[in-house]
């Protein structure tokens, strides 16, 4: 994992043992349940919380309007084909909370799409906002060497930084340590997460670095049509602080006791007077 850990740090380019397009398999983490994957089951205790809103759904091509429900893809991960949103191509929504993330140790939250196996991955850039105006994206890698087809099928260990690279009820991970200094962002008080469909046809970009021969087409499932593009479970919370509302009746108690606060401050301020002539 020495590799995938460097590559995450924008630091090894110059590592790479061959170009990606004559690697038989990528250097990034393999399928859910393999040794070095990262992907997180949506039972896993890490979770502390799910995305309870949503605004900005955008709705791609190739959408039917069976699959065109926002409200599927808030609380808890379901696993399953069915209980998702379709962004469709070039689609996105963007997801609320609570509360806010915070960058605590190693993934921050979790993103699920439906992908029904391994490799048959429709995927989705990621990006993460504290005020709901700057957004800043994840950095993405993709070594897919061309592209796929409607039915096509992609290694995950070719795939890094995307959104839909596990399958169902297996979360891709995301450290918002990553994008720790990004201006107009504050890392430890994230309250939106994007999510944008890759149009998979060779039109979107990766971020490798041009000094090493980048950037690389992004290749998924493409043309797709009913459920075209990326489909959201859930998102899932990992370092999570929820908004602190006080409860109704804590509400009373606030506002009884300042107005206790209030008849003392008088009371007091009338016992002062005399003194305060002095
Ligand atoms: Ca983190
Ligand atoms: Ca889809
Ligand atoms: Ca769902």
């Amino acid at each position: 994992m020495r590799q995938l850990t460097l590559l995450a740090s924008l630091t090894v380019f110059a590592w790479l043992p061959v170009p990606p397009a004559q690697a038989a398999a990528g250097p990034f983490a393999p399928a859910a349940g393999q040794p070095g994957s990262t992907a997180i089951g949506k039972d896993d205790s890490a979770f502390t919380g799910w995305a309870t809103g949503y605004r900005d759904y955008v709705i791609g091509a190739g959408v039917d309007s069976g699959f065109q429900t926002p409200q599927l893809a808030l609380g808890k991960a379901a696993g399953n084909s069915y209980d998702i949103v379709s962004l469709g191509e070039g689609g996105r929504i963007t997801l609320t909370f609570a509360g806010a993330l915070f960058n605590g140790p190693g993934a921050d939250f979790a993103v699920f799409e439906n992908a029904f196996n391994d490799n048959f991955l429709e995927l989705a850039r990621v990006d993460v906002s504290s005020d709901g105006l700057t957004f800043v994206r994840f950095p993405a890698y993709s070594f897919t060497p061309g592209p796929v087809g409607g039915f096509g099928s992609i290694d995950p260990t070719n795939i890094d930084g995307l959104a839909g690279k596990y399958r169902q009820g297996h979360g891709t991970p995301f450290d918002l340590g990553l994008l720790a200094g990004s201006p107009g962002l504050d890392v430890d008080h994230v309250r939106y997460v994007r999510i944008v469909d890759v149009v998979g046809d060779g039109s979107a970009f990766d971020d490798f670095p041009a000094a090493y021969g980048g950037p690389f087409p992004i290749y998924d499932p493409y043309p797709s049509t009913g459920s075209a593009g990326f489909d959201l479970d859930a998102v899932g919370a990992i370092h999570f602080a929820a908004a602190t509302v006080p409860e109704p009746a804590a509400w009373v108690m606030l506002a009884s006791g300042i107005a206790c606060l209030g008849a003392l401050g008088r009371r007091r301020s009338r016992r002062l007077a005399p003194s305060a002539l002095v």
